[in-house]
C-alpha cells in the first residue's frame, strides 16, 4: 500500500501537462486532491476524470497565483474544506518568448517572474505555516534545468527558475526540525503545452522544438514527483534533475533527421 495514500495533496497548475500528470499520479496513490488554474473549464474535466478513475476527493480552486489576494481566499477556501494539506506541489509556471533582454517584452518579464517566483512564494506562504504547526509535509518545487544553465533568449525564464533552486534550499534552512520535507525537480524538454504558451499559439513553432528527438512525458516527471513524496519520512529527496535521453543541456539535443 502506498504510504501516501489517504494524504492531501494541493497541485498548482494542473489543467495541463506535469499537473495534470501529477495530479493524476498522486490520485493513483490514494491522494486526496486540491488542484488549481486560471481555465475552470479544463480543471473541472480534469476533477471529473480523477474521480472517475480514482475514487478520491478533488476539490477545485480557480485563481490565478499572480493574485495574491484571490491566492489567500482560494487557499483559507481550501483549508476549510481539506483541513490539512501534506503535499504541496508549486508546478504552476511559464515562459514567454525566447528573446534577448535587449528585445524582450517587460510584460513579459512581469509575467513569468510574477506566476514562477511571486505566485509560488504566495501559495507556499498560505500553505506552509499548517504544515510546520503539524511537523509534517512536503513541499515540491518544480524547476527547471534552466535553474540550473542558461541559453540564448531565457534570461528572464532561467533568472525564474535559478529563483525557484534557491527558495527551495533556503526553506530546507527555515523548515529544518519540524520535519517538512522540500524537492526541487528539475526538469529538461518535456513535451507539454509549454511551448505552445511560450510561442504565443504557434503550433509549428511549437512542435518544431521537439522534432526528431525524444523529449520527457508529463508522466516521467509526475513519476519524478510519486518516487520522491513516498521515501521514508526521514528521507528528503532534495533535489531530482532529469533529462531526456536525447539532451545533454538545454540546447544540446540529438536530433535525428527524417
Ligand atoms: P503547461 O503549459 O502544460 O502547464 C502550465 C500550468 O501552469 C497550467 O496548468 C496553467 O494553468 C498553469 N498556470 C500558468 N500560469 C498560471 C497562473 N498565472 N495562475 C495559475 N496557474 C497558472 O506547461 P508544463 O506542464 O510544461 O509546465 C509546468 C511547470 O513545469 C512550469 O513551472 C514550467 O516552467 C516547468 N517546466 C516545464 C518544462 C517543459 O519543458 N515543459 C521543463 C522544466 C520545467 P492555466 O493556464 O489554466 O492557469
Ligand atoms: C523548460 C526547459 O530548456 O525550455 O524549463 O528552459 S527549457
Amino acid at each position: 500500500m502506498s504510504t501516501i495514500r489517504g494524504s492531501w495533496a494541493l497541485v498548482t497548475g494542473a489543467t495541463s501537462g506535469f499537473g495534470e500528470a501529477i495530479a493524476k499520479r498522486l490520485a493513483a496513490e490514494g491522494c486526496a486532491l486540491a488542484i488549481t488554474g486560471r481555465r475552470e473549464d479544463r480543471l473541472e474535466r480534469v476533477a471529473a476524470e480523477i474521480r472517475r478513475e480514482h475514487q478520491v476527493e478533488v476539490a477545485t480552486l480557480a485563481f490565478d497565483v499572480r493574485d495574491r489576494a484571490a491566492t489567500e481566499r482560494a487557499l483559507a477556501q481550501a483549508d476549510s474544506l481539506l483541513g490539512k494539506t501534506d503535499i504541496l506541489v508549486n508546478n504552476a509556471g511559464l515562459a514567454l518568448a525566447l528573446d534577448p533582454v535587449h528585445a524582450g517584452s517587460p510584460d513579459d518579464w512581469d509575467q513569468m517572474i510574477d506566476t514562477n517566483v511571486k505566485g509560488l512564494l504566495y501559495v507556499t506562504r498560505a500553505v506552509l505555516p499548517g504544515m510546520t504547526q503539524r511537523r509534517r509535509g512536503h513541499v515540491v518545487n518544480i524547476g527547471s534545468v534552466a535553474g540550473h544553465l542558461v541559453y540564448a533568449g531565457g534570461a528572464v525564464y532561467a533568472a525564474t527558475k535559478f529563483a525557484v533552486r534557491a527558495i527551495s534550499d533556503a526553506l530546507r534552512y527555515d523548515v529544518l526540525g519540524t520535519g517538512v520535507r522540500v524537492t526541487n525537480v528539475e526538469p529538461g524538454l518535456a513535451e507539454t503545452e509549454f511551448s505552445l504558451v511560450r510561442f504565443g499559439g504557434d503550433r509549428e513553432r511549437a512542435a518544431s522544438v521537439y522534432k526528431g528527438v525524444e523529449p520527457l512525458r508529463a508522466e516521467d516527471v509526475a513519476d519524478a514527483v510519486a518516487w520522491a513524496v513516498t521515501r521514508p519520512p526521514h528521507v528528503n529527496v532534495q533535489t531530482i534533475l532529469l533529462m531526456p535521453t536525447d539532451q545533454a543541456g538545454p540546447h544540446a539535443l540529438h536530433r535525428r533527421q527524417g
